[in-house]
């Protein structure tokens, strides 16, 4: 294992360790772009106004949300990697085609900012990436070639699989990414849970789950923003976080394409699972855009027990009546 970051003499550079896996040289090229621009993204995060678009600062100038702005930070640096055909992201109504021809090219759907609305109250938040070869990005998650986040946290750390194992880097001093742990691996069960959502808005089967997850004395760790509470459940190796169903929201609220499939890709390939509550996330062909689905990521034994609970009680409303707070 190597040694905390700042401490170590032989430090492995992001770059370097990309080399080292059997991936193209425009793949590696193009990570390395995404993880310039998140300095950016960091630095507007870090030192930005906060502000709403279309407001103006102190010098009368129109200043930009700060979800606006890193959508603008990273969108031109795909378009200038020269590697990419395709981009959509979370703050875009449509697809950008940088380049029209899909030789050796990639397309990229991101989260430029998730949990944008966190950095107000000075909690983490994070860029969200999935990597596709060609231009198409209306496939199923399994057929991803990357996926990535970037957590700006207390520090600054990059979490990325090319499909042969999830390996976080962390920013030093001089805002280079040098790994910190390679080959991060999932335990079969887990005792942390992270819930999204409304609980009074809660359908049968989750209410059951939590009520059981509770009754197992597991522990409640749940920030509001998707990328810490992932990479919580990551790096500790255990527990579940979900996003299910509400009523009123079927498909409850996270997007397939800029959040579920990056995320679902990076924890199966460290050995746990992400399932819609019917199928694997990575298994949904999505149509749209924006398609939402609800999720159930972590560990492959927590995952299997929401989605029993789930088939238990198909089409049990919510039982309002007997939901008791805490
Ligand atoms: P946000 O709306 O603040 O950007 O998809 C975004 C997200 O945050 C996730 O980071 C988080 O998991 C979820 O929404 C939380 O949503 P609610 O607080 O609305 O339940
Ligand atoms: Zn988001």
């Amino acid at each position: 294992m190597p040694a905390a970051p700042g401490t170590s003499k032989f430090q492995i550079e992001l770059r370097r360790h990309l080399r080292g896996q059997n991936i193209s040289d425009n793949l590696v090229h193009l990570i390395c772009e995404i993880a310039e621009a998140s300095k950016y993204v960091i630095n507007a995060v870090r030192t930005g106004d906060l502000g709403v678009a279309g407001t103006s600062n102190l010098y009368g100038e129109e200043q930009l949300a700060l979800d606006v702005l890193s959508d603008r930070i990273m969108r031109k640096r795909l378009i200038h990697s020269g590697v990419v055909c395709n981009i959509a992201s979370e703050e875009m109504d449509e697809i950008y085609q940088a380049q029209a021809s899909a030789d050796g090219l990639y397309s990229v759907a991101y989260d430029p900012l998730d949990g944008s609305s966190l950095v107000d109250v000075n909690l983490a938040v994070g860029t969200i990436v999935s990597i596709y070869e060609g231009c198409d990005l209306l496939q199923p998650g399994r057929n991803q070639v990357a996926a990535m986040y970037i957590l700006y946290g207390p520090r600054v750390s990059l979490v990325y699989t090319v499909g042969d194992g999830v390996h976080e880097f962390t920013m030093n001093n001089l805002m280079e990414f040098t790994l910190t742990r390679e080959n991060i691996r999932m335990q079969e069960e887990g005792n942390i849970y992270a819930p999204g959502g409304l609980r009074n808005k809660y359908n049968d089967g989750d209410e059951q789950f939590i009520r059981h997850l509770e009754a197992k004395g597991c522990k409640l760790r749940y920030s509001g923003g998707f990328v810490p509470d992932i990479n919580q459940v990551l790096m500790k190796g255990k527990g579940i976080f979900m996003y299910p169903a509400l009523k009123g929201s079927p498909n409850g609220k996270l997007r397939v394409l800029f959040e579920l499939n990056p995320m679902a890709f990076i924890i199966e390939h460290a050995g746990g699972s992400a399932s819609n509550g019917n199928i694997p996330i990575l298994d949904i062909v999505p149509e749209s855009l924006d398609q939402r689905a609800p999720i159930y990521i972590g560990c492959k034994a927590d995952v299997k027990a929401a989605t029993d609970f789930l088939a238990e009680h198909k089409g049990v409303p919510a039982a309002a009546a007997s939901f008791v707070n805490g």
